[in-house]
């Protein structure tokens, strides 16, 4: 299988959750802005929706959007523990919780990497992001993981959009306990694995 990703984009996030599964990948950049791809391809015929993450199956099929991405990675190994079982409440709340994440803090980032968004409309998203971040925060007061005592996608991805906190100078300092979730996140060895594959962080020497 073959992750299109852009370092540090939500593409992240699967990524996280291949090497959490241990489901080899192989990786291919892409420039999302020119839509090129490393090896040269034209990204918007690998995907005409023109963005990050991208899977591609080993049959050469594609399948896009994170949630749904995930979620496929999850269900290669369930032994996993990354998606609780299909057809349950369980796999419900997940799909809840993707879709609050996917919706509500995923997409209000968007206006606020692009240099054109008017100052009012940034002031109005980063407000905007922390009402829907206060609900994150109740919830990781009292449990470590979003659904509970495991670590589940759902927390790859919480984690990969809240990475994009400090790039776009949303304060988080009123949210401790996502603050102490991004850095027990961000020390499992997948996640540090990832973020070193993307680039974003200094591999570490022996
Ligand atoms: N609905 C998609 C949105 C993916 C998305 O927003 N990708 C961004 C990076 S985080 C991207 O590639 N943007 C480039 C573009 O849209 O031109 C999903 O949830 O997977």
């Amino acid at each position: 299988m073959k992750l299109y990703y852009s370092p540090g984009a939500c593409s992240l996030s699967p990524h996280i959750v291949a090497l959490e599964a241990g489901i080899p990948l192989k990786l291919e950049k892409v420039d999302t802005k020119a839509k090129r791809t490393a090896s040269g391809a034209d990204f918007w015929v690998v995907n005409p929706k023109g963005y990050v993450p991208v899977l591609e199956l080993d049959s050469g099929e594609v399948l896009t959007e994170g949630p749904a991405i995930v979620q496929y990675l999850a269900d290669q190994k369930p032994d996993s523990g990354l998606a609780p079982a299909n057809g349950t409440l369980s796999r419900y709340h997940l799909q809840e919780m993707l879709g609050y994440i996917n919706s509500e803090i995923h997409k209000s980032y968007s206006p606020l990497f692009q240099p054109e968004t008017p100052e009012a409309t940034r002031a109005e998203r980063k407000e905007y992001l922390q009402r829907r971040y206060r609900l994150i925060e109740n919830l990781l007061e009292k449990q470590p993981f979003l659904l509970g005592d495991k670590f589940s996608v759902a927390d790859a991805y919480l984690f990969t959009v809240t990475n994009w906190a400090k790039p776009v100078g949303l304060d988080l300092s009123g949210f401790p306990a996502l603050l102490a979730f991004q850095k027990r996140v961000g020390e499992r060895p997948a996640v540090r694995e990832a973020l070193e594959a993307e680039g974003l962080v200094k591999k570490a020497h022996a």
